[in-house]
């Protein structure tokens, strides 16, 4: 919105063109974002535990979680406010990456919020069935696929390190596009079962791919670094700004001990957002790179429940890998803060992975 007010004025105001810049958007974007849910944050808790959204604990976790009970949960709210307040005021808003992006995040926050809101308010344990949950999470994401198409993003899957070799998906495009935006959004979900622990590489991935969005939409540094060149891309920036500012902020009260769970309102629309971004980019492989942390949680849940099912014995003492670790005597923190040690370890790599081609 600013850069539609405040940009035709650089001809008076000739410092008013520092708006046609994406860098100076991005920073704007994030330092809104932080503001807005560091500032609103207590509030917002208050206001979820006057609902009483209090989280329901299961008594078949870790007994460490039990006294975790009551938390305020649904904080996720809180990071879709920042953000959508934040891209509006400061993204080109006549990009289409922005609204398919920004559109698809709302979306499974909203799925995330039907969850939350028959587990918390309605005592529903179950929330919605995981059918439930993935047509919900299927359907959002064909449309966002369609319209990245649609948008002319090429349909090809890129390797890193290989500048000259990517693979042509054709109309295939689409149903991969599901299976990463769907994988992602169910991974940071699966994976939010620790104090900050899901926004922490959530914030390490923003970061990554601001970066990445960035130069895939810069035709010089595409060029250079000789990957693909997406026009308009470049905006997602702001968006990944916004996204990764956003979470900063909660993980303020996420941390542990967490005042505010971020609930599958949060969750699933993280997961979202950054998928998005990462195909529209050309990214996919990247994502799981970098996003290392959701994806070693969500195989170490495949793998223990399909090792139950098959042998009836367990690969870990408890699935996610996270639960793992707390069982073998890892405190909460220490788990928490070397995954995070991780995902900044697999954002370095990710992006030495644009030199090395
Ligand atoms: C998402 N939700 C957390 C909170 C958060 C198939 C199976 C692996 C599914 C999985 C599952 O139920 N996943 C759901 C994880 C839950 O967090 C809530 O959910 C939101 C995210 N969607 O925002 O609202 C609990 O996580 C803890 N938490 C924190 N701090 C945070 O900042 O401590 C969350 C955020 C919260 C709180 O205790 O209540 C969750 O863990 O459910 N199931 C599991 O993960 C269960 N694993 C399991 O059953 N493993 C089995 C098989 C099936 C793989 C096995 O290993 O044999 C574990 N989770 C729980 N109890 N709660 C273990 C049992």
């Amino acid at each position: 919105m600013l850069y539609y007010l405040l940009y035709p004025l650089h001809t008076d105001y000739s410092f008013l063109n520092v708006f046609k810049y994406i860098t100076f958007r991005t920073f704007g974007a994030s330092i809104t974002s932080v503001l807005l849910s560091m500032l609103i944050g207590p509030a917002f808790i208050r206001f979820l535990q006057r609902k009483q959204m209090g989280q329901v604990v299961r008594d078949d976790g870790p007994q460490s979680h039990l006294s975790k009970k009551g938390t305020p949960t649904m904080g996720g709210g809180l990071i879709l406010l920042a953000i959508t307040a934040s891209t509006l005021l400061w993204a080109d808003l006549s990009n289409q990456f922005t609204w398919i992006a920004l559109l698809t995040t709302l979306g499974c926050g909203v799925l995330g919020y039907i969850d939350d809101y028959k587990k918390v308010v309605q005592k529903n344990p179950k929330g919605l069935s995981g059918r439930q949950k993935l047509v919900g999470q299927t359907l959002i994401s064909l449309v966002a696929a369609y319209f990245i198409y649609r948008a002319g993003v090429p349909p090809v899957l890129n390797f890193p390190f290989l500048k000259d070799f990517s693979l042509n998906l054709g109309i295939l495009f689409i149903p991969f596009a599901v299976f990463i935006i769907v994988g992602s959004s169910n991974a940071v979900n699966l994976t939010d079962g620790l104090d900050g622990l899901a926004v922490g590489p959530t914030i390490t991935t923003s970061v990554t791919f601001l970066i990445l969005a960035y130069c895939a939409g810069h035709l010089k540094i595409a060029e250079y670094l000789q990957i693909p060149h997406i026009p308009g891309a470049g905006e997602l920036a702001v968006f990944m700004g916004a996204v990764g500012a956003a979470c900063l902020g909660f993980l303020w009260f996420n941390t542990y001990p967490a005042q505010v769970f971020m609930g599958d309102v949060g969750s699933l629309a993280l997961g979202a957002a950054l998928s998005v971004v990462a195909v529209i980019t050309k990214n996919e492989i990247l994502l799981a790179l970098c996003g290392g942390i959701f994806v070693l949680e969500a195989v170490s849940v495949m793998v223990q429940v399909a090792s139950f099912k098959l042998t009836g014995k367990r690969v870990f003492r408890m699935a996610p890998i996270h639960h793992h670790f707390e069982l073998k005597g890892w405190a909460e923190p220490k788990v928490i803060v070397r995954f995070w040690i991780i995902s900044i370890l697999l954002a370095l790599v990710t992006l030495s992975t644009l030199k090395l081609r």
